[in-house]
């Protein structure tokens, strides 16, 4: 327990009745060490006295039956896998080599961003004048509001469970760019889950035992009031009470209700994006949700690419892409979140903090990401995709890969049939895999100083009007355009149906603090970069013609897009102004080798009316979402842009 949350328990009956509890708890062998651990740190009064604490005091809140402290060995994990299978929480796949489904409450299915909140004493650290408490760029709560809502629902909310010690780092241990947390957890599906996407071992506690600080990451997956009529054995969780806590100033997560994704892995989107984007600001970096490739061209000069697209709009696709180009090479240096710092150089430089994936399956195919196939069918934790008769697994996009008669049970267990209308996989399923088996994963991922980015591309799914690719034209301007991003909703959340969100930098579910004060961070880097500043492009691989097809084959065709951008970074004179910003010249993006020729004058056209259309809509969400929060080159930017827009 936090020391805050704990003192405002043991003020109450439940918290003292805790406290008792687990001094009785104590005196009872209830620790129970993995062998490697238990040599060096023989029980939990031997972790470091900081995490030492924070195991005591949650444990006393949470009252579990037993605290298990991970080393992140093959062993452990071998038996977190075992304890899985016998829960019902998931099954090996015996098709593939150490793969498991697991399939999850039907509740409990995605990200919740309706219930995630960032706490701090004044409303206005968390969230942009503009909008309300709850607001479309995050949902502020007081640490009043906070200890409550923690009170209500931690007492007691592991009993009859272990609790695991997840000590984890994102970005290598020992990078000046990497963190520590600790996350401790009900759930055996999290702790292997975390062993993957994060650096768990005994090491990130020696590192902690010498007074590194680190992030309280606290995880439940709750105790429903009353038992749910409609619960899954094998994934408890309290759909009706989720919520999902984050204190920036004392680097403390509580999360409780869920235990899907981002709601449960707090490594992710709750360390390395909220706090991790409070602490960039006050550190002087960027936390962002980006993809990060490295990209070699047929003359053999490689350089680096960071992209930000919204949940499930691409960027793992990207990231591990075959280019279509003859000569070009793609390496992945990871598929979701970058940390980024200027160096003393000036030079942009990137880490992935995480350690593996946890991507999108449908759509996932030889076809569209064959790099991916050849990474995710070894030691791989599937979530709620579909199963096959042979033991293997189905998701839609895999339709011409699935062997003559085979039977197909879909993620809610259940029997399916092909045209029966309904998902065989949900859309939201994943897959959780080791980054470094991704067979094209670049030579210097875990390089702990980073690599340097020489383009930054925002992008999201836009049917309409927004063109195939165009260029910021300067480092402000790029800074309006991912302030300005839009995107089709997904499945990675609650929304439902295609509405057209805006979606600032990708970021809109995962802003730590104000974001306005965010985008002034932004506009202040070019005071970092000088003259070796990244160029901004912005990027649209779904714009549809009028019959609801993609105008762009998208996937590895993609390449030709990245190509067009490197020459310009090169400095090659191949863009052409616009109202909204640079163009490919005409003959200047390589088409050569396409099957089917696109048509260019419908990816590039910019129909005045939707662009008219599309300033006054951004400057209304400005207006009402970020008010006088908004940085005066951001309102600058917008009033060049609608000026353009009228002379067009
Ligand atoms: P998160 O992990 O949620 O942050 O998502 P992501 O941005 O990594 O999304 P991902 O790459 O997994 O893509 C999600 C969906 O978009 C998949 O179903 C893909 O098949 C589809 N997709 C990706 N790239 C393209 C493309 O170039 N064209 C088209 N048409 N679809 C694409
Ligand atoms: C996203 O939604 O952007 C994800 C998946 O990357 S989750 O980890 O669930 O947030
Ligand atoms: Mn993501």
């Amino acid at each position: 327990m936090p020391p805050e949350f704990a003192r405002s328990l043991s003020d109450s009956h439940c918290g003292r009745q805790a406290a008792s509890q687990f001094a009785k708890a104590r005196s009872q062998p209830s620790f129970c060490l993995p062998p490697r651990l238990s040599r060096g740190l023989s029980a939990v009064g031997a972790l470091p006295p900081q995490v030492r604490q924070f195991v005591e005091q949650s444990a006393a809140t949470c009252r579990p039956d037993k605290v298990h402290v991970c080393d992140g060995s093959a062993e452990e994990n071998r038996r977190l896998l075992e304890l899985l299978q016998q829960q019902g929480t998931a099954q090996p796949l015996p098709k593939y080599s150490n793969c498991w489904l697991a399939r999850t409450d039907p509740a409990d299915v995605a990200r919740v961003e309706g219930r995630t909140f960032v706490c701090t004493p004044r409303m206005r650290d968390a969230v942009p004048a503009g909008g309300a408490a709850s607001g479309q760029l995050g949902n502020w709560m007081s640490p009043e509001d906070m200890r409550a809502a923690v009170s209500q629902r931690l007492p007691g909310c592991m009993a009859g469970r272990t609790m695991y010690v997840i000590p984890f780092s994102m970005g290598p241990l020992g990078s000046p760019l990497a963190k520590i947390g600790v996350e401790l957890t009900d759930s055996p599906y999290v702790a292997c889950s975390m062993r993957v996407m994060t650096h768990v071992s005994a090491a990130v506690l020696e590192a902690l035992a010498s007074g590194e600080q680190f992030v309280r990451c606290l995880h439940s997956v709750g105790r429903p009031a009353q038992p749910r009529a409609s619960a899954r054995r094998g994934w408890p969780c309290d759909p009706e009470r989720t919520i999902i806590l984050h204190k920036p100033d004392s680097n403390e997560i509580v999360s409780y209700g869920s235990g899907y994704g981002g709601n449960s892995l707090l490594g992710k989107k709750c360390l390395a994006l909220r706090l991790g984007s409070c602490m960039a600001r006050r550190e002087g970096w960027l936390a962002e949700h980006m993809l990060i490739l490295g990209i070699t061209t047929p003359a053999g000069r490689k350089r680096y690419v960071a992209a930000a697209f919204p949940s499930a709009c691409g960027k793992t696709n990207l990231a591990m892409m075959q280019p279509s180009l003859p000569g070009y090479k793609v390496e992945c240096v990871g598929d979701d979140i970058a940390w980024m710092r200027f160096d003393e150089q000036g030079r942009l430089r990137a880490i992935n903090p995480e350690r593996g994936f946890f991507g999108v399956a449908p759509g996932t195919s030889s076809s569209t990401n064959p790099n991916a196939m050849r990474t995710i069918f070894s030691n791989t934790l599937f979530t709620n995709v579909a199963a096959t008769s042979d033991g293997g697994v189905f998701w839609e996009g895999l339709e011409s890969e699935l062997p003559e008669g085979v039977a197909v049970t879909d993620w809610l267990g259940q029997p399916w049939e092909r045209g029966s209308g309904r998902p065989a996989a949900h859309p939201n399923s994943r897959f959780c895999t080791p980054a470094e088996q991704c067979p094209i994963i670049d030579p210097v991922w875990q390089a702990p100083e980073g690599v340097p980015i020489d383009a930054i591309l925002f992008g999201g799914r836009r049917p309409e009007g927004v063109p195939l690719v165009y260029e910021a034209l300067s480092w402000r301007h790029g800074v309006f355009v991912g302030a300005a991003m839009r995107s089709e909703a997904t499945a990675a959340a609650e929304h439902k149906g295609k509405v057209i969100m805006h979606d600032p930098f990708a970021m809109r579910p995962f802003f730590g603090y104000n974001f306005g004060q965010y985008l002034a961070h932004w506009c202040s880097m070019e005071r970092r970069g000088g003259s070796k500043m990244p160029k901004i492009f912005h990027v649209n691989w779904f714009r549809k013609d009028s019959q609801g097809r993609f105008l762009w084959p998208g996937y590895g065709e993609n390449c030709r897009v990245l190509d067009w951008v490197l020459r310009r970074v090169e400095g090659e004179d191949i863009a052409l102004g616009s109202a909204v910003g640079l163009l490919p010249k005409p003959g200047s993006l390589r088409l050569d080798g396409l099957r089917e020729t696109p048509d260019l004058q419908q990816l590039f056209s910019l129909p005045k009316s939707f662009w008219a259309q599309e300033v006054e809509d951004i400057g209304r969400y400005f207006e009402q979402q970020v008010g006088e929060d908004l940085p005066g080159e951001i309102s600058e930017e917008l009033q060049a842009l609608r000026q353009r827009i009228a002379q067009m």
